[in-house]
């Protein structure tokens, strides 16, 4: 009994015991909470709601010198997701693969490989209205990304140029490497409340203001770069060449007005591409500038004072022998002047007269003009081609580099060194920025000798010259044709050949140089003067026309004009006709 009465009397006190006690706990569980872990769970809560995001900031636009965009980014979203959260949702999946357009084995592969992951592209760079449509389907894990996505309007047109940037926005090829830090923007960081779908709320803060990418003003024209492209592309293809490029440059400030190459490939859809496209043949490729470095040879003869244009040579019987080698023409010339020898290319001629000039003279001048070291554009991948130096030349090196082998250049090289010519003698840089004043250039060459050079470069366009096909009606027409046969690994080579125009217009006061080569034409012709030089012709006279450029030969343009209305041929000849000045 009496156990019982203590039993009895004592379970109050352990009720309340275990009441004081349940009491303690909780008390201690509050200040836990609210005190000692408080700043843990915040940061827990926090860390499933609040996030830092990166703002993305858009690569600068790449616009041609009149503000006209080659390269542009457009934003695009890129849809992501969490796998594991996705991975309870399996019931939405086919709604989900087919709002994304992603075939239904496809994605769910894919989402199984990442599932252990809380991170996964499941489509890139969308159209903004592709990945709302998304979005509103309201599946948990589902995300978004900006990003930008580079778009070129001109296409294959700019392609070599211009380069291309990779899925991540950086530039891979061409200026967009370049250019690369210049045109890269810097992402920003904001905080962000996101709810329980992954979708951005509320901006809490900004952390740090994207900052834009510069955008960058080209030295190119679009219009020319255009025209260079298309007549370039059509002789490429009417000749069955390899390849070929195009050069057109501002012959007083050196700015790149236009460049082209073939084969191109279209950047806004590299899906099917060899590098081999990608390319920008005229600063990477290098040839054997063959006849057109003659005329840098016939410049050092004009400075030495040995020569004028006028000084007869005698280049019979069309061949000549330096050592146990033999250096031809294709026909006798015989007793020619030194103009002749450049109006008809003569070899024979070219190298009669290296051989009796200094070879430290001719060095000095083809690495005056820019021979044997890269232009410093600072384009990727360009190459500085070749040029030996004087003193490991034999005779038989002096004669040949003088009239164009045993020597590389770029085409880009080239129009540099024609810049010399049409620059009354200066070297200038060459650029791919608009730049329009006349940058300070390094005289290589007296004026007069220049302009003599040029005066004979004249009459290779004119009756009894290599390249007549390169004249442009109503200018006065510079320029040099070239024929090389391309050297193999057996030799010079029979039926392969690179064709090649240089020229320069107005030639009075010379505004574009331009250079045209065409890598082994394979559909008959193969002669510079056939094959390079009417694609001169047809891009120049539609460049002068474009930018106004006065003419400097009414006469030829008179005589042009009458032919053309005589045949009535082409719509324009009317409209060119109301601008001519002087009837004919
Ligand atoms: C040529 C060469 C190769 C290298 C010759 C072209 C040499 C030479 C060894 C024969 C075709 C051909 C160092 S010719 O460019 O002279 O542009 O309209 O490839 O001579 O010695 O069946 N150009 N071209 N020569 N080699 N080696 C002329 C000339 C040139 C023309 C034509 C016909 C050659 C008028 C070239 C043109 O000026």
């Amino acid at each position: 009994m009496s156990d019982n009465d203590n039993v009895s009397a004592a379970r109050p006190r352990f009720v309340l015991a275990i009441f004081v006690l349940v009491m303690a706990a909780l008390m201690w569980r509050v200040v836990d909470l609210q005190l000692l872990s408080k700043n843990f769970l915040r940061q827990q809560g926090d860390a499933r709601y609040l996030r830092v995001v990166t703002v993305p900031a858009s690569r600068g636009t790449i616009t041609d010198r009149h503000g006209e965009p080659l390269a542009v980014s457009t934003p695009v979203d890129s849809v992501w997701a969490n796998p594991k959260e996705l991975m309870q949702a399996r019931d939405r999946w086919k709604e989900l693969a087919r709002g994304l357009d992603i075939p239904y084995k496809r994605f769910e592969a894919l989402v199984e490989r990442h599932q252990q992951r809380e991170f996964v592209y499941l489509r890139r760079r969308v159209h903004p209205a592709l990945a709302s449509k998304v979005m509103a389907l309201q599946i948990p894990g589902i995300s978004l990304q900006r990003e930008f996505r580079r778009y070129y309007p001109a296409g294959e047109v700019t392609a070599h140029v211009l380069g291309f940037t990779n899925v991540d926005d950086a530039g891979q090829e061409g200026l967009e490497l370049a250019y690369d830090h210049w045109l890269l923007g810097e992402p920003g960081t904001k905080r962000v409340i996101k709810d329980r779908l992954g979708r951005i709320v509320e901006n809490v803060e900004n952390i740090r203001e994207p900052v834009l990418g510069r955008n960058l003003m080209l030295s190119i024209d679009r219009r020319l770069q255009y025209l260079a492209y298309r007549e370039l592309k059509a002789a490429v293809r009417k000749h069955k060449a390899k390849s070929g490029s195009v050069v057109v440059l501002d012959a007083r400030t050196g700015e790149v007005l236009a460049m082209a190459n073939q084969p191109a490939y279209n950047p806004n859809n590299r899906s099917s591409l060899r590098g081999d496209y990608y390319r920008n043949r005229a600063v990477t490729d290098v040839f054997e500038p063959g006849s057109t470095i003659k005329p840098f040879t016939i410049g050092v003869a004009l400075a030495s004072g040995k020569y004028s244009a006028s000084t007869v040579l005698n280049t019979s019987p069309g061949y000549m022998r330096v050592g146990r080698n033999t250096i031809r023409d294709i026909r006798n010339y015989g007793s020619i002047d030194v103009t002749t020898v450049i109006q008809k290319s003569s070899n024979v001629g070219t190298s009669k007269i290296a051989l009796s000039l200094e070879p430290e003279k001719l060095w000095e001048m083809f690495s005056g003009v820019g021979f044997g070291v890269a232009t410093g554009t600072g384009f990727p991948g360009e190459a500085s081609g070749v040029l030996t130096g004087h003193w490991r030349w034999h005779p038989i090196d002096q004669a040949t580099i003088a009239f164009g082998y045993g020597l590389s250049v770029t085409p880009l090289q080239l129009a540099r060194a024609y810049m010399v010519l049409a620059a009354d003698g200066e070297l200038r840089p060459v650029t791919f920025e608009y730049q329009p004043t006349i940058s300070e250039g390094i005289p290589v060459m007296t004026p007069e000798v220049a302009r003599q050079v040029r005066a004979m470069l004249e009459t290779v366009v004119n009756d009894g010259g290599t390249g007549q096909l390169a004249r442009v009606a109503g200018y006065r027409t510079a320029g040099k044709t070239g024929t090389v046969r391309k050297n193999g690994v057996s030799g010079y080579q029979e039926d392969r050949y690179t064709s090649m125009f240089a020229g320069m217009v107005p030639a009075t006061n010379p505004r574009l140089v331009m250079v045209v080569t065409i890598d082994e034409p394979s559909a008959g012709d193969y002669y510079g003067g056939v094959i390079a030089a009417p694609v001169f012709a047809s891009v120049m006279a539609g460049a002068l026309r474009l930018l106004d450029s006065a003419p400097d030969d009414l006469n030829s343009r008179g005589r042009e004009l009458q032919l053309r209305n005589a045949a009535a041929s082409g719509d324009d000849a009317p409209r060119v006709a109301l601008s001519l000045p002087g009837g004919t």
